[in-house]
């Protein structure tokens, strides 16, 4: 039995690995923008493959407003969570709450069971540029480079990189800062996060979330950091309208591309 068990995990685990060693899109982190990218995408026919660095997927989602369980979506938020099956409460013509461990599992279980497969504990520690277009991301297990320790990471190619890391934009960083490339933004660089505006942050999310340079994309608090937008706190729907927006632009890029 323990035999059987193992080899179980083993064959199977290294099946989807290796199902997934290149894919269409390579989404970097399962925050509420990737995994609404991750659900269309996969739903458009798109080999999908996200990678989470944490154990849990679901980013920023869990804690709702400072450790309250609740988050807050606009109607148009709402409709799309109503597609996962997530439930909301009305609390005007406008606006609605959510529990927040509703939406952070429901948003994780209708990306994977629309077809995208998500990697937890896994890192993305570098991106693979060719002839000046992105194509691929460099991952690596999270817990190993929480340990400092120096093991070589393995490649996933991928005909488009999302990324999904929020606050840092950690992959657009890496091709700016460590790449040398010039990204579609007003320097050509990242020009950071602004403070709190909820209205303004909510709506250039959406506005902000673009192709940055071939073959790399960048959606919710990522693409917000990327061109200087301001945050928004606890409200959600920007987050779930970036990652539909993105999911549009790199399915008809990749359609193109064919
Ligand atoms: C693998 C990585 C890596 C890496 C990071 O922050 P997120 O929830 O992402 P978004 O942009 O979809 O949503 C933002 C939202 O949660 C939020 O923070 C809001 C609305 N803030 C407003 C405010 O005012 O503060 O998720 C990003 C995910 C996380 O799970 C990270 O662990 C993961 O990406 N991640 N995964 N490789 N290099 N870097």
């Amino acid at each position: 039995m323990e035999e059987k068990i193992s080899l179980a995990i083993v064959r199977s685990y290294f099946k989807k690995l290796e199902n997934n060693l290149a894919v269409d899109v390579a989404i970097v982190g399962a925050g509420p923008s990737g995994l609404v990218a991750a659900r269309d995408l996969a739903l458009a026919g798109l080999k999908v493959a996200v990678f989470e660095s944490k154990l849990a997927p679901g980013g920023g989602t869990w804690g709702g407003g400072m450790l309250m369980n609740e988050v807050v979506v606009q109607n148009d938020g709402a409709e799309i969570l109503h597609e996962f099956g997530i439930t909301t409460q009305s609390i005007d013509c406008e606006y609605h709450t959510v529990d927040s461990v509703e939406m952070a599992s429901g948003l994780i279980f209708g990306a994977r069971k629309a077809g995208a497969v998500i990697f937890n504990a896994v890192k993305v520690e570098d991106i693979v540029i060719h002839d000046g277009i992105v194509c691929g991301v460099v991952i690596n297990s999270n817990p190993v480079l929480h340990m400092g320790l120096h093991v070589d990471p393995i490649v996933i190619m991928a005909r488009a990189v999302l990324d999904g890391t929020g606050h840092p934009s950690e992959i657009i960083s890496k091709a700016v800062n460590k790449a040398g490339i010039k990204i579609d933004s007003p320097t050509g660089g990242i020009l950071g996060e602004k403070p709190m505006w909820m209205e303004d942050g909510e709506r250039t999310t959406v506005e902000n979330t673009k192709r940055l340079y071939p073959g790399l994309y960048a959606s919710g608090m990522a693409a917000n950091n990327v061109q200087g937008g301001f945050r928004m706190g606890p409200i959600f729907g920007g987050m779930f309208k970036s990652g539909r927006k993105v999911a549009k632009i790199i399915a008809e890029d990749l359609r193109i591309k064919k």
